[in-house]
């Protein structure tokens, strides 16, 4: 059943039951630095999130998009089968809590460095096992799809998680309509490489291979929770969080859901993930979320749902396959789990 948001689910918390003072200070010193990119006007502000229910702050930024996607926005639906009903995490730990490495290391870096990044005009490059190569104009790319709003968690491998409502829709959608070949048993995606845009590609003492990389099993990309993301609370996606399009696969560590994607490529053998490459002891290909295999330098038995403060940690117990075991677990029957981390 797809309904509006509206009609049900998790109500977001409002903001001022749970956001103590520093986070309001925080909030303003963002808003400060935030509104001195020239570039804001640019990305714009929107009312949809408004329109879909969502409880966003009118001190945040809303991230509205290209002209074109604004009818997809507002006519998006609620897909509440697939949606958690777990409380949201605010709009505010969303756009400012992210890693993305290309603008650098620190939680905050990407919102502090991604506020001017270009994402439209936006080109994907459809390559490998496919019946139809090409260079798509993102626009082009979406027309088909209609967008969902389904309600997820993000349990990121550093022990932290979040519950973030996204826009968008199935990537199996997509994988049909450029026909890959029997030979397709894999899909790598790429991050765009600009270093000019991208502060965190510039350096020397990167530990990450850059462009960023990552992949899936053929069946994993054609599973019915794994989305192609446009949008998060009712509006575009923020670049800090992966515009234009993004991946998210909500039962894998979060360093699956690459973000920022110019290449979807279709292969035999398993591609290379950047992770993986960076460090092959601690972050394996399948990277599904399992307490039961800790990672070698912390424990994956629990994990700190945010809003988290000193006072409130907000621990809770990590779940196998982030809570989607019943959906996912028939993927890797027979696959020794410890092995395949
Ligand atoms: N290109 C790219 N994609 C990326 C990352 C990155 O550094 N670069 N970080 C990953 C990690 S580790 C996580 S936890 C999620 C975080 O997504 P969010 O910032 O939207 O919460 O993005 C993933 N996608
Ligand atoms: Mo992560």
């Amino acid at each position: 059943m797809v309904k509006r948001y509206k009609s049900g689910g998790s109500q977001p918390v409002l903001p001022s039951e749970i956001t103590p003072e520093s986070v309001y200070r925080d909030r303003r010193r963002f808003m400060q630095a935030a509104l001195s990119v020239a570039a804001l006007p640019v990305v714009g502000f929107s009312s949809l999130a408004e329109a879909a229910g969502y409880d966003i702050p009118a001190d945040l930024p809303r991230y509205k998009g290209p002209d074109w996607l604004q009818p997809k926005l507002a006519e998006a639906s609620r897909n509440a089968e697939l949606s958690t009903r777990e409380t949201l995490a605010p709009y505010y730990n969303v756009i400012t809590h992210n890693n993305f490495y290309e603008f650098g290391t620190d939680k905050r870096d990407p919102v502090r460095n991604a506020q001017e990044f270009k994402t439209d005009p936006w080109t994907v490059e459809i390559s490998g096992e496919v019946a139809k190569p090409g260079n798509y104009h993102l626009e082009d790319i979406l027309a088909p799809h209609a967008l969902e709003d389904r309600v997820y968690r993000l349990r990121c491998v550093e022990a932290w998680s979040m519950v973030i409502p996204w826009l968008g829709f199935p990537l199996a959608d997509l994988i049909k309509r450029f026909e890959p070949t029997s030979k397709a048993k894999y899909v790598q995606f790429t991050t765009l490489l600009d270093k000019e845009q991208m502060p965190g590609q510039r350096g020397f003492f990167s530990t990450i291979k850059w462009p960023y990389v990552e992949g899936l099993r053929m069946d994993e990309a054609m599973h019915p929770l794994t989305l192609m993301a446009v949008g998060l609370y009712g509006n575009a996606l923020p670049p800090q969080n992966g515009a234009p399009l993004r991946l998210v696969v909500p039962w894998k560590y979060g360093f699956k859901s690459i973000k920022s994607i110019v290449r979807i490529h279709f292969s035999e053998t398993m591609p290379a993930t950047s992770w993986n490459m960076t460090a092959p002891d601690e972050y394996g290909f399948y990277a599904n979320v399992n307490p039961e295999v800790d990672h070698p330098r912390w424990s994956q038995a629990t994990e700190r749902r945010l809003p988290s403060s000193l006072l409130t940690p907000n621990i809770i117990d990590t779940l196998p396959f982030n809570g989607y075991a019943d959906q996912v677990a028939h993927l890797y029957k027979g696959m020794d789990l410890t092995q395949w981390f």
